[in-house]
């Protein structure tokens, strides 16, 4: 069984195989996660999500799929960047959310990643709820058992740790 752990500090900080990006379906770049790991790793990833795009999804990545770069100068080796859903009260996109945590295993363990370190996502720009965000990615990660050492989520205020705390227990 993996070990999930849930701490507080800034995904680009996170010594581990792989970081997972909450990125958007351009793979080109956005605020949140996906700012914070572009301006910090450096060109080489935008550079080879170019290069995805191009070869692979001239239409963008679709939602609730994952995808590996480089992680360039982040302390990680890949980059996984997956698009969450954006939340919506009318429609249950709750599949699509827990396909981003099952997918980024899947390229995490096809990488040969031991360690993975994950963001809450959807839940900053694209308004997911958190404690239903902490409950589908526990779930989703447990359901799944990947066949890795150990997977972390990094939540970027008490708030959200609060929320994991929770969802583990
Ligand atoms: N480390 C860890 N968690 C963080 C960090 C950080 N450095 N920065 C923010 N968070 P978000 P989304 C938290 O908005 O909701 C971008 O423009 C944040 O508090 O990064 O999936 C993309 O390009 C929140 O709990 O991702 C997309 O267009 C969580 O990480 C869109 O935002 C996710 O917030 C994706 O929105």
């Amino acid at each position: 069984m993996v070990l999930i752990e849930a701490v507080r500090g800034d995904i680009t900080e996170q010594q581990v195989d792989a970081v997972v990006n909450a990125a958007n379906s351009s793979l080109l770049g956005g605020g949140g996660v996906d700012g914070a790991i572009h301006r910090k790793g450096g060109p080489a990833i935008l550079s080879e999500c170019r290069d995805l795009r191009a070869a692979h999804y001239d239409k963008g990545l679709p939602t609730g799929k994952a995808v590996a770069t480089t992680a360039g100068q982040l302390p990680a080796r890949w980059v996984i960047h997956t698009v969450g859903p954006v939340w919506s009260a009318t429609e249950d996109r709750s599949a699509l959310l827990a396909s981003c945590y099952r997918e980024s295993l899947r390229v995490a363990a096809e990488l040969g990643a031991r360690t993975v370190a994950f963001p809450a996502i959807s839940t900053g720009i694209f308004g997911w709820p958190i404690d239903d965000g902490a409950r589908i990615a526990v779930e989703t990660v447990r359901s799944v058992d990947p066949p890795l050492e150990y997977v972390r989520f990094v939540l970027f205020d008490d708030g959200a740790l609060n929320a994991f705390a929770a969802a583990l227990e």
